[in-house]
């Protein structure tokens, strides 16, 4: 693959067996078209942000390179989404597994399906946390 833009993913769920969505997720995310996961950071276990009541969250974030679009790349997060069972019910509610593009270097969107930064990204203390263990965390080519 030649060289492609670099990409953090957020990767959560508060349903089922919550370490294996994320194995999941990691396994497949390493195995897209024109993609190479650089770096994972730490597994946090999270209080659930918003106004439902539902189960604490095991949160973490990758760095991805690719060379996918954004909307390719969405549409790939969301099919592995829907192989963990994923249901869309209400905003922010439970989930076997979400995966987010939180930030795409180099890159802002704004459409209706996506916004690049994530809108919630200066709000969550854990994801910044995550993302400071991927910028520490020397690639595998260093
Ligand atoms: N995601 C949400 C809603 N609330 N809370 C935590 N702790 N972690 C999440 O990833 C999260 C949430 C909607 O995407
Ligand atoms: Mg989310
Ligand atoms: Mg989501």
């Amino acid at each position: 693959m030649t060289r492609g833009e670099r990409v953090y993913v957020a990767l959560g769920s508060n349903m089922g067996d919550r370490a294996a969505h994320l194995a999941h997720a990691r396994e497949r995310l390493a195995r897209l078209p024109a993609t190479r996961l650089l770096a994972a950071s730490r597994v946090e276990e999270t209080a659930p942000i918003g106004p439902v009541t539902q189960g604490p969250y095991l949160n973490q974030m990758v760095l991805l390179e690719t060379g996918l679009e954004p909307a390719e790349l969405l549409g790939q997060l969301h099919a592995i989404e829907l192989e963990r069972g994923r249901v869309r019910r209400e905003r922010w509610g439970p989930r076997t597994l979400d995966l987010d593009i939180v930030r795409w270097d180099g890159r802002a969107v704004q459409n209706p399906d996506l916004t690049i930064p994530h809108p919630e990204l200066s709000n969550r203390d854990f994801w910044l946390r995550e993302i400071a263990d991927l910028d520490t965390e020397p690639s595998p080519r260093d």
